[in-house]
C-alpha cells in the first residue's frame, strides 16, 4: 500500500482551493512540525526528573519545563516562524498575541490553540493532546486582534487535534471530510492512517466526570440514568469511559460512537471547556464527520463568541446520542444555560 505522507496530502488537497496560495498548507505543516517536537517530550515525560538530575536534558542551559508550557512556547513559536498567522490565541495566555513580523506582514490567518490539553494526565502517562483551530482574520492588516478571534465556528477555515497516545496521530479537517495520519517514528512522518473519517450514528459509550453529578442539570443526571438501564433493543446499559482528557475521550468514541457531555455544574455555572480552542474545534471535526456537537441546546458553532476564554457546556459526538441527552435536557430544563 502506498504510504501518503501528511505533508504530501496537504500538497495533494490545496487544489480544493484554488483561490489559497497555500498559505493554509503551509500553516498546518508548521503545526504538523510542532506537534512531532511535543510528541517528542510528552514520551519522555517520564524521565525529565531523571535527566533533570543528572543535567541531560539542560544541554542547552534552559530550565526543565512543564510540558504545557513547553508545548505552548512550541507552538508560538512555530507559528510565529511560519509568517502564515498574524495572530494567536492560547489557552495559556491571557491576552492574543499579535505577530508583527517582517515575515507575517501579509498573513491571512489566526490561529487559536490548546497546546495542552487534559492537565491533569501530564504527570501519569495518559494520553493529553492540543486543539487548533485557524480563521481568515477579519482585521485588514498589521498585526492581528482580538476582533478576528470574535467568530463563530461556522467561520473556521480548518481545525484539528493532535492526540499524544499510545501512539501519535493529528486529525484534521478544512471543512471537506476529516483525515487522521499517524505518526511513524521510524520515519518521523504523520502517514495518512484514516481517511475520510465517519463516527457512527449512535454507540454504547457515555463519557463524562459523573463525580459531579450532584451538581449537574437534572437533564444530565435522567440522561446518565437511561444510560443505565436495561434495555436490549438499544444495547443498554451502555458503558461509561472517561479519561478527563477531552482530545482522547473525544477521538475514541469518534471511532468507537459514543457521546462525551462536559455539562454546566453548580461550581462551573457556564461549564468548564472553552468555545474558542476546545469546542469549536472538535465541534467541526465530529460534526465533519457525521457526529453533532451542541451545549444542550444550541449548535456550538453558531454560537456567538464576546470573550476569548469564554466557557460553554458541551454535548458531542454521535448524533442519535447528543439527540437523545438533547431531549432529557429540554424536558428538564431550567435554564442554567
Ligand atoms: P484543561 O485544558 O485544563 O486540561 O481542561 C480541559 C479538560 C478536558 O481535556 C477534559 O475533558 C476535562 O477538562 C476534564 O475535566 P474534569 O477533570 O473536571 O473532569
Ligand atoms: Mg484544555
Amino acid at each position: 500500500m502506498r504510504v501518503q505522507t501528511l505533508g504530501q496530502f496537504i500538497i495533494e488537497k490545496q487544489t480544493d482551493f484554488p483561490y489559497a496560495k497555500g498559505e493554509l498548507s503551509r500553516l498546518l505543516r508548521d503545526i504538523g512540525i510542532a506537534a512531532k517536537i511535543v510528541n517528542r517530550e510528552v514520551n519522555k515525560a517520564g524521565l525529565v526528573e531523571i535527566l533533570g538530575e543528572t543535567g541531560e536534558v539542560n544541554v542547552q542551559g534552559e530550565q526543565v519545563k512543564k510540558l504545557d508550557v513547553f508545548a505552548n512556547e512550541q507552538f508560538i513559536s512555530a507559528l510565529k516562524a511560519g509568517g502564515e498567522v498574524c495572530a494567536i490565541a492560547s489557552e495559556e495566555c491571557e491576552d492574543i498575541i499579535p505577530i508583527d513580523t517582517q515575515v507575517s506582514k501579509n498573513a491571512k490567518y489566526v490561529v487559536a490553540i490548546d497546546p495542552l490539553d487534559g492537565s491533569s494526565n501530564i504527570d501519569v502517562n495518559v494520553s493529553v493532546g492540543t486543539i487548533f483551530s485557524i480563521y481568515r482574520r477579519v482585521s485588514l492588516s498589521g498585526p492581528g486582534t482580538l476582533e478576528d478571534f470574535m467568530q463563530r465556528g461556522t467561520e473556521q477555515i480548518a481545525a484539528g487535534y493532535v492526540i499524544y497516545g499510545s501512539s501519535c496521530m493529528l486529525v484534521y479537517t478544512t471543512g471537506r471530510g476529516v483525515n487522521g495520519f499517524t505518526l511513524d517514528p521510524s520515519i518521523g512522518e504523520f502517514c495518512l492512517s484514516n481517511p475520510d473519517m465517519k463516527t457512527p450514528q449512535t454507540g454504547n459509550i457515555y463519557s463524562l466526570n459523573e463525580g459531579n453529578y450532584l451538581h449537574f442539570p437534572d437533564g444530565v443526571k435522567k440522561y446518565i440514568k437511561y444510560c443505565q438501564e436495561e434495555d436490549k433493543a438499544t444495547d443498554r446499559p451502555y458503558s461509561s469511559r472517561y479519561i478527563g482528557s477531552g482530545v482522547a475521550d473525544i477521538h475514541r468514541n469518534l471511532l468507537k460512537g459514543g457521546v462525551y457531555i462536559y455539562p454546566t455544574t453548580t461550581k462551573s455555572p457556564k461549564g468548564k471547556l472553552r468555545l474558542l480552542y476546545e469546542c469549536n474545534p472538535l465541534a467541526f471535526i465530529v460534526e465533519q464527520a457525521g457526529g453533532k456537537a451542541t451545549d444542550g441546546k444550541t449548535r456550538i458553532m453558531e454560537k456567538n463568541i464576546k470573550e476569548l476564554h469564554q466557557r460553554t457546556p458541551l454535548f458531542i459526538g454521535s448524533t442519535q446520542m447528543v439527540d437523545k441527552a438533547m431531549e432529557f435536557m429540554q424536558k428538564h430544563e431550567v435554564s442554567t444555560l
